[in-house]
């Protein structure tokens, strides 16, 4: 896994990691480009990896969450549209549930918004 810089200034889309930030990445283990948001997003349409061509939208592969105190939730379309993966805070597992994940079975190449609560 990757560390977290610390939140001077978090900056999303800027594809340094930080805390505060939900991270995406185009491959499964945390490979290839990624892409950082330190907020809400309703849809991925129009955004696109950091430094790549490929569209966020459906691509991600894998996630992790680097807010320390802060769930979310990763919708499998937009506007926070069910079914959705359960994320927890920057280190927490539960269960199934985790604050990272390599692989994401169904939902892979499927996300499309996020949510933070
Ligand atoms: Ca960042
Ligand atoms: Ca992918």
């Amino acid at each position: 896994m990757f560390g977290a810089s610390a939140p001077a200034a978090a900056a999303p889309g800027n594809g340094v990691i930080e805390y505060g930030e939900f991270v995406l990445w185009e491959h499964s283990n945390y490979g290839g480009a990624l892409y950082d948001s330190n907020g809400n997003l309703a849809n991925y349409s129009g955004y696109f990896f950091v430094n790549s061509g490929t569209q966020l939208n459906d691509r991600a592969s894998s996630i992790a969450n680097y807010h320390q105190t802060r769930s979310l939730r990763t919708y499998q379309h937009a506007n926070y549209t069910y079914p959705y993966i359960s994320v927890l805070p920057y280190g927490q597992a539960s269960g199934n549930v985790s604050w990272a994940y390599y692989s994401l079975g169904s939902f892979n190449d499927n996300l499309s918004s996020h949510l933070f609560f």
